[in-house]
This record gives structure tokens, C-alpha cells and sequence, in this order.
């Protein structure tokens, strides 16, 4: 018998990361069995009078939002970096290393809507994000090193509010994920002379069985190295290093499919669908950046329904992250989805 990685046990490897993953196919050769539950939050109101993040309302910090009328962003009242941290002295202590960081930390909010998440957003306001995204990296990148777009959505990832709103943490250092993704496209560039995300791209047009959707400027897939059972990774079709680089046209074709991908997600398990989600582009700070390609990871926790996700212990936290599905049947299964809303 030869070895079949839809039937056998197997590692991929992740270029991006450096890193390898476990896959165990054989255990879902069976039917799918998983149940459907709907764990919806309930409906929420348009304004809460209660939320932090809703206008015209006063935050924890005692500051009052605005009324804004479609985004609004802050600085975090409890910011993880702070502009001012001092840099001299701190001499190095041998095994014991430790460094100064500087960094700015804000909150975004995509709608003045407290009912609303990006899915159910009209494209329009979607671009409207997008265009924010790109605003706060040229803002911030133009002081910062590293500027980290994110979104954690859902109160199993820690959210602390369903008010549609995502974060941007900038330092003057590059963190360690992004730092593993320099090293891999620079040193891919320097052996193939090709940009490794563009290479990787046109693998997967070759092979279609990852792809989830595709639009004229984009594609949203599986990666073939995914760890969580349903991570998407979502890249433009052009050498693009960073979003404030990306055309009118290219926004507005990412607003489009955004939208059709993450209402995929919540069709998925009928649920307002939890995941953390952020941008990679090239650093902020000067230097040759040929080798980046911006790119955006998807890293949903759910793995059989609404209530039951996916934890990474044992094995994962002290060998090596593992996987049942494959990639390609997570694929499969959202691009058998209907891309119109399951709640609207
Ligand atoms: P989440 O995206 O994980 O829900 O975090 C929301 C952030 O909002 C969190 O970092 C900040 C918290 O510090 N926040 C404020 O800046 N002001 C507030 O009034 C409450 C929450
Ligand atoms: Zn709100």
C-alpha cells in the first residue's frame, strides 16, 4: 500500500512559519457526525446603552465617545505598550534578557452599530474599515517598527464585547510571529529570486482544492499547513507589501470578500462565527522589504459546532499542533456553504 495524506497520518510543513504540523485524516474517515446548535448570543440592540464601545456613551477610562457615524478609533485605556517607556540603562543579564519596548496601542471600532459584526455589514461600510486599516498603518508605521492590525471576535477568544470593534498594537520591535515570516520570505527570496506567498498562491490556483473564494484581486484558502481545523489565510493576487499599498480597486474587492468569506464562517455552525484575525505586512521601519507579501490570518477556534472548539494541549503544547480534518475537506465544507447570511 502507498502512503495516501487523504488515509494516513502525516506532517506538513509551514514555509511561513518554519514550523510542522501533525495530521491525522484516518480518524475522520467517518461520517461527518458533528450536531447543530445554535449558541447565538441572542439578538442585540442597534445602541446599548451599557456598552464602552457605542456613541455618545462614556468609556471605563471616564472618556465619552463620540457620535461617529461610521468608524471610530481610540486610544486603549489600558494600552499593553506606552509611548514614553524609558530606553536607557537596563544592561544585559546574561541568561536573564529583557529590553525596553515603546508602543501605542488603540481601539477600533468598524460601526456605530452594537448589532452589527463584519459579515453583516453592507460592503460599503466594510471599505470603510479597510480604508481605516490602511489609514492606522501609515499613522502609526510612520513611528513604529511593527504595527499589528487584529480583531478578536467572540467571547470564546477573549472578547470582551460584541460591539463590532478590532485593535491595532504598534512597538518599536518586531514581534515574534511576524519576525519567523521575515526570515522565511527573506530567505526564500534570496534561494528562489521569486516571493515566497506568490509562489505559494500559484500553487494553490494549480490545485483549486483549497481555495474557499476567489475574487479579482483576492484569494481566500485553507492553508495547505492550517492548524486550526477551519484557519483561513487571505492574500492578494498582486506583490503587495503592506495595506496602505492596496489600489481603490483592490479595497473595495477586499471589502467584497471579506464579506463572503466570513458569512461562510458564521453559516458554518449557524453561530456568529469566533475567531482571532489579523494583518501581516512588511515591517514599518526602513529597509528592503521585496520579499513581503501582506497577507491576513484567519485562526477560528470552533471545531464541531457552535459550544465545541478545538484546544490545543497536550501533544500540541508540548510536541507539535495536530489536526484531524485536512485542509481540504475544511475547504470543502465552507465553499459548499451558501454565501448569503444565514441570519439575514
Ligand atoms: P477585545 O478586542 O479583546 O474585546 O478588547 C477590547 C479592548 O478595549 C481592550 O484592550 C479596551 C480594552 O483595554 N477598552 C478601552 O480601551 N476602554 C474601555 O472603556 C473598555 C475597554
Ligand atoms: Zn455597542
Amino acid at each position: 500500500m502507498n502512503f495516501d495524506p487523504e488515509k494516513h497520518p502525516h506532517r506538513r510543513f509551514n514555509p511561513l512559519s518554519g514550523e510542522w504540523i501533525l495530521v491525522s485524516p484516518h480518524r475522520t474517515q467517518r461520517p461527518w457526525q458533528g450536531q447543530k446548535e445554535s449558541a447565538g448570543g441572542g439578538s442585540r440592540p442597534p445602541h446599548d446603552p451599557q456598552c464602552y464601545l457605542c456613541p455618545r456613551n462614556e468609556r471605563a477610562g471616564g472618556a465619552r465617545n463620540p457620535d461617529y457615524p461610521d468608524t471610530f478609533v481610540f486610544r486603549n485605556d489600558y494600552s499593553a505598550m506606552l509611548p514614553d517607556t524609558p530606553l536607557a540603562g537596563g544592561a544585559p543579564q546574561g541568561l536573564l534578557q529583557c529590553e525596553p519596548v515603546r508602543g501605542e496601542c488603540r481601539v477600533i471600532c468598524f460601526s456605530p452599530r452594537h448589532d452589527l459584526t463584519l459579515p453583516e455589514m453592507e460592503s460599503s461600510q466594510i471599505l470603510k474599515v479597510v480604508n481605516l486599516w490602511a489609514d492606522q498603518v501609515n499613522d502609526l508605521g510612520s513611528r513604529h517598527r511593527w504595527v499589528q492590525v487584529f480583531e478578536n471576535k467572540g467571547a470564546v477568544m477573549g472578547c470582551s464585547n460584541p460591539h463590532p470593534h478590532g485593535q491595532i498594537w504598534a512597538g518599536n520591535f518586531i514581534p515574534r510571529f511576524p519576525a519567523q515570516e521575515e526570515d522565511a520570505q527573506r530567505n526564500y527570496l534570496r534561494t528562489h529570486s521569486t516571493v515566497l506567498l506568490l509562489d505559494y498562491l500559484q500553487a494553490e490556483e494549480a490545485a483549486r482544492t483549497r481555495i474557499v473564494e476567489a475574487n479579482a484581486h483576492w484569494v481566500m484558502l485553507v492553508p495547505y499547513w492550517a492548524v486550526w481545523p477551519f484557519e483561513l489565510l487571505l492574500l492578494p493576487r498582486r506583490h503587495v507589501p503592506r495595506l496602505p499599498d492596496l489600489t481603490p480597486d483592490e479595497r473595495a474587492a477586499l471589502a467584497e470578500i471579506l464579506k463572503r468569506s466570513l458569512t461562510r464562517y458564521d453559516n458554518l455552525f449557524e453561530t456568529s462565527f469566533p475567531y482571532s484575525m489579523g494583518w501581516h505586512g512588511a515591517p514599518t521601519d526602513d529597509g528592503d522589504f521585496r520579499h513581503w507579501q501582506l497577507h491576513a490570518h484567519f485562526y477560528p477556534p470552533l471545531l464541531r459546532s457552535a459550544t465545541v472548539k478545538k484546544f490545543m494541549v497536550g501533544y500540541e503544547m508540548l510536541a507539535e499542533p495536530q489536526r484531524d480534518i485536512t485542509a481540504e475537506q475544511a475547504a470543502q465544507r465552507l465553499r459548499d456553504l451558501p454565501a448569503r447570511h444565514y441570519n439575514g
